[in-house]
Parts: C-alpha cells; structure tokens; sequence
C-alpha cells in the first residue's frame, strides 16, 4: 500500500467510526425525547358551544391520558389574548399559559406557545382547573362558575389528566 493509500485508509476508517457514534447518539437521544401533547386555547367565537348557547373559553382537549414514568411535553397554544393556567395540584403542575397577542394594526390574533415538560409519576385521575376569571364573553363567567366538583366547567377551564 502507498503512503498516500495508507493515509486514505485511516481516515476512511475515521469517517466510519465517527458516523457510527454520532449515529448510536442520535439514538439515545431520540429515547430520552418527551411526548408532545399540544392544547389548544381558545375564545369567543372559536370557544366551545355551552348549554346556554354562548361560546366560552375552553382547552381543547380539555382531558386526555398520560403514562406514569413517560416524560411529556405540554404545549399549550394559545389563540385568546388573556392569559390561563393549567393548575392540577395533585400532579404538582401550576402552568400559567400566556396570553396571545395581536398583528399590528389589526384585530387578528397571534396564537402564543407555552411549554411545560414533566414527568407524572404516579396512576390516577388528576383534575385540573384554571385559576384566573376568565370567559368574561358573551357568557359572562360560565365557564368559571363554582360547581359540585369545585371551580369551573370541565370540558372549558377543567378537565382531568389520566395517568396510566
Ligand atoms: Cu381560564
């Protein structure tokens, strides 16, 4: 073999090596990724309809499953330009998702992300509920009218998270 051969060789081999590593990396790394679950916020016209016929500011999905041991990443996007929150005390999370905002000179909403990664440990159903008085709409407050299970309108600001 020439030296210019040998030479080649080595850092063929290296090339090899490297990309193999980066490879088994990249692996690893996709494992450790968290679950995406996206919730979308939204108010007035787009809010869920209510028995009483108004829109109402609502989660969308308002309840939905997750697994004990998986980390997830919550992303909360937001098309009402008043804050919420995602307050579920027996998981521990307290999200405060902020409000949207609008195009300059317009009336049109700029939808605002919020993100919140964590892990729930343990099985259960976990209510939620948001904290702030909200849907000051066409319904005035429904959605945040005390109720026999405690403050607000499951499917609008409450819901339950299902740890399985
Ligand atoms: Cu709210």
């Amino acid at each position: 073999m020439t030296k210019l051969g040998t030479k080649f060789l080595i850092a063929a081999t290296f090339a090899a090596t490297t990309a193999f590593s980066a490879g088994a990396a990249m692996a690893t790394a996709t494992q450790a990724q968290p679950v995406t679950k996206t919730i979308y916020v939204l108010a007035d016209d787009m809010g869920l309809l209510g028995p009483d016929k108004q829109h109402h500011d609502s989660f969308l999905p308002s309840s939905f499953v997750l697994k004990a041991g998986q980390q997830v990443k919550l992303v909360f996007v937001n098309y009402d330009d008043m804050p919420h929150s995602f307050t579920a005390p027996g998981l521990h999370v307290n999200v405060i998702v902020k409000a949207a905002t609008h195009k300059a000179g317009s009336d049109a909403v700029v939808p605002t992300e919020t993100t919140y990664t964590f892990t729930p440990s343990k099985a259960g159903q976990f209510r939620w509920h948001c904290n702030f008085p909200c849907d000051k709409g066409d319904g005035a407050g429904w959605a945040m009218k005390a109720s026999a299970t405690g403050q607000d309108a499951v499917g609008y600001m409450a819901g339950y998270v299902v740890v399985m």
